[in-house]
């Protein structure tokens, strides 16, 4: 009789771990995943058009790190990034292969982002962010 009431209990609590899913507080499934690809280096799309509040998912495909960012301060050519004023700078960090990275666009206006190990190959990307 106990063990049954116990596995009663089991059952209720799995059933409401599943009901809730894990991770269910933060995750914001992402509107557009961008692939990471090599060869040639590139993000594909390179441009992508969301609202303020989406969030975008690079999934790096390829067999070598890549990175994503719009930080001037780590971009080696500056001008080749840019964010709206207020914004707040993204960067992914280098991505393993397999590896994904997320962000949420809050601020609209248009971004300009780059991979830092192949920007000298022009891999760079776009998101324009509209108003919601
Ligand atoms: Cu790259």
């Amino acid at each position: 009789m106990r063990a049954k009431k116990l596995w009663a209990l089991c059952a209720l609590l799995g059933l409401a771990w599943f009901a809730a899913g894990p991770d269910s507080a933060s995750a914001a499934a992402p509107v557009v995943v961008i692939t990471v690809s090599d060869e040639p280096a590139k993000f594909v799309p390179a441009r992508v058009v969301i609202k303020a509040g989406d969030t975008v998912e690079w999934k790096n495909t390829g067999a070598i790190l890549h990175s994503a960012t719009d930080d001037p301060a780590k971009a080696g050519n500056s001008q080749a990034v840019s964010a709206p004023s207020g914004a707040a700078l993204f960067d992914s960090g280098f991505l393993n292969p397999g590896a994904v990275y997320q962000h949420t666009f809050a601020v609209p206006g248009t971004y300009r982002y780059v991979c830092l190990p192949h920007q000298a190959q022009g891999m760079a990307g776009e998101i324009l962010v509209k108003p919601r």
